[in-house]
């Protein structure tokens, strides 16, 4: 057998500048609290497989049919990840080779529409992913992406959920050819019942972009996009916290074939065989029973930290989660309070989160009204129900600081403390 060398050892000897750089962020995340909802912290297991000499190999093709020789063990692993990733989803097809959840996108629409055609997907600014129709984007450019609101009524007890009568409206008048369902800031469950009817009353395929919730669905923490959806597409690295990359299942045969030649030769090149191994790993991983406490708990921090949140004077889009995510209006506390200065000063105290728009914000996505924070990481580190008291009164203090530098300094302290009690898992 070869021998195995220590990575980062093999690193700090042949690159010591990128190797500082990279001991640098690990005690930047070692010492911050990470609340950005699409963010995790990955298993060693995982961060070994992606690190390993399986970055050496071109694979071109799928397993048994690859264009170059030596890729025996490939095809075990592409297979392994395969079969693994339908057993967790319990559908009958998976490509495993997107790079990311982008090009997963990009893939099912080259597959399944021609340009031009019509496509339904949420406004993107309450809570759509720029693969779902931004004009600067091919699903914006290339295709007519026609957007649906949520319910803007804060009067209404749906008020920040899908605006359903809308979506109906806009299917019968359009006749998209494909629905898609799945956001990147939207804190309720999704409906894929009432979907599917809309879907079937216009003749449109049913699309979910399940990216943010994939390990609550793994975890049975979210209701499965199956099997009322015809196509389903991912990342890797949220909630589900494997290593970055993207996966689309089909339960439809004929759609399966159409997805394999949009990824190869459609539009990528050779696998990530590498990145593939590590999501063999995290879909080993997340059919381990305690991936269920796991999600679930990710739920339930949410549900605690958006409770705390609200007693302290916090405004939430839809009123709360369901969840792994909240959406925070901070006009609610402050009118003048912007989503850039927050996230800020939340940073410069220790606590990583991201600006974002929030229904009907009249402010730019570079400056926004809100902020998006959510519980898969910290909940990774173990943190649990009472932490997230302490971690609402953590952020409460800082958002009212006016950028204060001692009560950020304080903060800070207190964080670093915090990371302290519940170090990152190795
Ligand atoms: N950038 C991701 C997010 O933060 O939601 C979406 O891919």
């Amino acid at each position: 057998m070869a021998t195995l060398t220590d990575p980062q050892q093999a690193l700090a000897q042949a690159d010591p500048a990128v190797a500082s750089l990279i001991a640098q962020e690990a005690d930047r995340q070692e010492n911050t609290l990470e609340m950005i909802a699409s963010e995790n912290h990955t298993s060693s297991a995982v961060m070994a497989a992606v690190g390993s000499c399986l970055t050496n190999k071109y694979c071109e093709g799928y397993p048994g049919k690859r264009y170059y020789s030596g890729c025996d063990y490939y095809d075990e692993i592409e297979t392994l990840a395969i079969e693994r990733a339908k057993e967790l989803y319990g559908c009958e097809f998976a490509n495993v080779q997107p790079h990311s959840g982008a090009n997963a996108n990009l893939a099912a629409f080259f597959a399944l529409l021609e340009p031009g055609d019509t496509y339904l997907s949420v406004v993107l600014s309450d809570g759509g992913h720029l693969s779902h129709g931004l004009p600067v984007n091919v699903s914006g450019k290339w295709f007519n992406a026609v957007h649906y609101p949520l319910i803007y009524d804060e009067a209404s007890p749906e008020y920040g959920h899908i605006d359903f009568d809308a979506v109906a409206r806009l299917a019968a008048e359009h006749k998209p050819k494909m629905i898609l369902c799945g956001y990147s800031a939207y804190p309720r469950t999704i409906d894929f019942d009432r979907f599917r009817k809309i879907a079937d009353d216009c003749g449109a395929l049913l699309m979910c972009d399940m990216a943010h919730i994939a390990g609550l669905i793994a975890g049975g923490a979210h209701r499965s996009p199956f099997p009322q959806c015809d196509i389903v597409t991912t990342t890797t690295h949220k909630t589900l916290r494997g290593p970055r990359g993207g996966l689309i299942l089909t339960n439809d045969p004929d759609i399966a074939v159409k997805i394999d030649r949009a990824i190869f030769p459609g539009t990528q090149g050779g696998p990530l065989m590498h990145v593939i191994a590590g999501k063999a790993v995290c879909f080993g991983e997340a059919l381990d029973p305690s991936f269920k406490t796991y999600a679930h708990q990710v739920v339930a921090n949410a549900k605690a930290l958006g409770e705390h949140l609200k007693q302290a004077g916090y405004g939430l889009a839809s009123n709360g989660t369901d969840n792994h995510l909240l959406l925070i209006d901070l006009r609610t506390i402050d009118p003048e309070l912007t989503g850039k200065s927050g996230a800020l000063w939340l940073e410069q105290a220790g606590i990583i989160t991201n600006k974002n728009t929030v229904a009907n914000d009249p402010r730019s996505p570079f400056v926004t009204s809100g902020i998006r924070i959510g519980t898969p990481a910290l909940t990774t580190r173990g943190f649990a129900e009472p932490q997230m008291k302490t971690v609402a009164d953590l952020m409460d203090r800082t958002l009212r600081s006016n950028g204060d530098a001692q009560v950020i300094e304080q903060v800070r302290s207190e964080v670093v403390e915090l990371c302290k009690q519940f170090p990152m898992p190795h």
